[in-house]
């Protein structure tokens, strides 16, 4: 059966409930993330209510809805996902931080809400976002170790994901490419780097966190790296079609800066073509799985189906 056919045929309820899902592991997140990172009170007080600000500020957790559906594909325990959950979250959320600040995207909203430099200022700002990231690496970092993966092989997963060839890369190229005619290999090569890492990475991470086999990470890189794809090509729908309201961050900031999207280069019903078979592609992926990858079926189609 084609992977288009597998997904528009109807799901049972009773078989799996995504929302329950989500919302039970954003809970879980949560209450990790308020235990791993240092309360308000904690000296520096400033940079620890910052940090909180933008972590707490509610955020999808689709990373971490990843990290814990790859880990449950692999027969995995939440237990032992859940710092590496937290330190995608971390990770990303400081990319967030940075991206708003007015070197970057200059963006005056998130999540629904000012935007880290709006409430404290600038230098905080980046600092909040420096310690972040340094956050989800001092989470990997006192991780219980598994028997297939040690902590260096976690710690240069993230390492990657988020360096100078991957996110920053993508940024990089996303920063020099404004007001630049962009190629759609160009446009490509930006939210591979910019987008689909760190969702990738998450997958790996979920996978890794159970054990998984050869096969099994290769299966969930090849799944991650297109979901992550499609992500971002959603993304780009988004920025045209949606308002700022039901985003929480300002929509059509992309045309406004001349940046390059999907639906610019190759207009609306091509991106959301483009976005279903980077889909479809994801769900062939899991095909090793055997239909042991529901969570991570059910998130593929929800990401392809997201309004914010
Ligand atoms: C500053 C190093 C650095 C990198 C910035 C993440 C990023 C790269 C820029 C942010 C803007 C953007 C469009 C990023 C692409 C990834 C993306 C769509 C992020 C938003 O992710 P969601 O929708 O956000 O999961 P929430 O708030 O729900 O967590």
């Amino acid at each position: 059966m084609s992977a288009s056919k597998q997904r528009s045929s109807p799901r049972q309820p009773s078989q799996f409930n995504l929302e329950t899902f989500v919302a039970s592991s954003t809970v879980s997140v949560n209450a990790a993330l308020d235990q791993l990172i240092p309360s308000e009170k904690t000296r520096p007080a400033t940079i620890h209510k910052a940090m909180r600000y933008s972590l707490f500020a509610g955020g999808k957790r689709m990373r971490p809805a990843l990290v814990l559906a790859a880990a449950a594909a692999c027969g995995g325990r939440v237990a032992d996902a859940m710092p590496l959950a937290c330190a995608v979250e971390c990770v990303h959320t400081y990319s967030l931080v940075h991206d708003d600040l007015p070197a970057m995207d200059n963006d005056d909203y998130r999540r629904g809400k000012l935007t880290n430099h709006k409430v404290f200022g600038e230098g905080i700002a980046v600092l909040a976002g420096d310690a972040l990231l340094t956050q989800a690496f001092e989470i990997a970092a006192l991780a219980k170790s598994w028997p297939r993966y040690s902590h260096r092989d976690i710690i240069l997963e993230i390492a990657k994901a988020s360096g100078s060839l991957q996110l920053i890369a993508g940024q990089v190229a996303d920063l020099e490419g404004e007001g630049k005619k962009t190629s759609a290999a160009q446009l490509k090569y930006i939210h591979e780097r910019k987008t689909s890492a760190l969702l990738c990475c998450s997958a790996r991470l979920g996978g890794m966190s159970a054990n998984c086999s050869t096969a099994q990470l290769t299966a969930l890189t090849d799944f991650g790296y297109n979901v992550g794809l499609a992500f971002q090509v959603i993304d780009d729908i988004l920025d045209v079609t949606q308002t700022s309201e039901k985003l929480g961050k300002t929509a059509g900031k992309d045309t406004k800066a001349q940046k390059a999207t999907y639906p610019s280069i190759v207009g609306l019903e091509k991106s959301r073509k483009i976005a279903a078979q980077l889909t479809d592609k994801a769900f062939a992926a899991l095909k090793p799985f055997k239909g042991r990858a529901v969570e991570l079926e059910a998130l593929a189609e929800f990401l392809l189906k997201r309004e914010s």
